[in-house]
């Protein structure tokens, strides 16, 4: 069995308030149709990818938001996307708000096979922003109001020929994200994200957008021997400027394919997963050369404890 698979990285541009689900929906598909054009067996889409980032406004009553989450996947509205995949033999990795059948809310991402089967799914764990309604901001980032942590932590699963994880924009900044899959032998991370340029409690950040991005994806490629594709939600939504720079990240750390522009845009890399062995074999041959018996602070405290 080949080791190599072609993976997209299919960005996304702005999807403004007034854009309708079908119209996502046909985005989507002309995106999987470049990517089975390009000879991708699997196209990763960004965070949220059927709804403009809706945690930028701010509700009292949280019911009202109701319908920018998805109860059910697929749905009459994404169904196209699933039989086409199937139609096209393509996997495909999507971002959407899950409101489940208790009333619980997650920040979520699939996994689904060539034959369209859904085989996984990740919940986002680390939810960054704030809960409460903070009328001074330009714009809100209340992703702590709309959506729970995940109690499920990190999964890697055996799909695509290979051992894939799966983590959600914020979780791609934390060395733990990467190193948990990694303990589980990952070979191929797939990270949907939306990230707004402004970093409101900092601003001196917000040049250096691109830059963190880079540096979090690459390091985590390469402390853990794996391959990471990185997809934005690209652009001005309502006003918001978003990071593009969508990558795909080979396990040496570097950027084997970026994108251009903030518009919707596929690119593809070819990804040896055997690579990955390179790393994981030598230099980062944790079995060898990891000290867990000193790391104990990592799992056992939050914050910083001072001595
Ligand atoms: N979607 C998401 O997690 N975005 C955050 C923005 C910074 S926190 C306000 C990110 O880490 O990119």
């Amino acid at each position: 069995m080949s080791r190599v698979l072609t993976v997209g990285a299919a960005q996304l541009g702005p999807i403004q308030k007034s854009d309708d689900r079908a119209s996502v929906v046909a985005r989507l598909v002309a995106l999987l149709h470049q990517g089975a054009a390009a000879g991708c067996d699997l196209i990763v889409f960004p965070e949220l990818a059927l709804t403009t980032f809706f945690p930028r406004w701010f509700v009292d009553d949280i019911s009202e938001a109701d319908h920018w989450y998805e109860t059910e996947m697929p749905s009459a509205v994404t169904a196209p996307l699933f039989e086409e995949a199937r139609r096209l033999s393509v996997g495909f990795c999507l971002g959407y708000a899950e409101l489940t059948p208790e009333g619980r809310r997650f920040n979520t991402q699939i996994l689904v096979a060539k034959d369209g089967a859904t085989v996984a799914k990740y919940r986002k764990v680390h939810i960054p922003g704030h809960e409460e309604h903070e009328p001074d901001r330009p714009f809100q980032h209340a992703e702590r109001y709309y959506f729970e942590p995940s109690m499920e932590g990190f999964g890697v699963w055996q799909a695509f020929g290979g051992r894939m994880g799966m983590m959600i924009c914020n979780d791609r900044r934390w060395p733990e994200t990467y190193r948990v899959m990694g303990l589980k032998g990952v070979e191929m991370i797939l990270c949907g994200y939306n990230t707004p340029i402004h970093y409101v409690p900092d601003p001196s950040q917000d040049i250096l957008q691109g830059f963190h991005n880079a540096l979090v994806m690459q390091s985590g490629a390469y402390q853990n021997g794996t391959w990471v594709v990185g997809v934005a939600k690209a652009g001005v939504e309502e006003g918001v400027d978003s990071l593009g720079q969508s990558m795909i990240v080979a396990p040496s750390g570097q950027i084997v394919a970026q994108t251009l522009s903030t518009d919707d845009e596929l690119i593809s890399a070819r990804c040896d997963l055997d690579w990955c062995k390179r790393y994981k074999e030598t230099l980062f041959d944790f079995d060898r050369y990891r000290r867990p018996e000193v790391y104990g602070p990592i799992t056992g405290q939050r914050g910083v404890v001072l001595d």
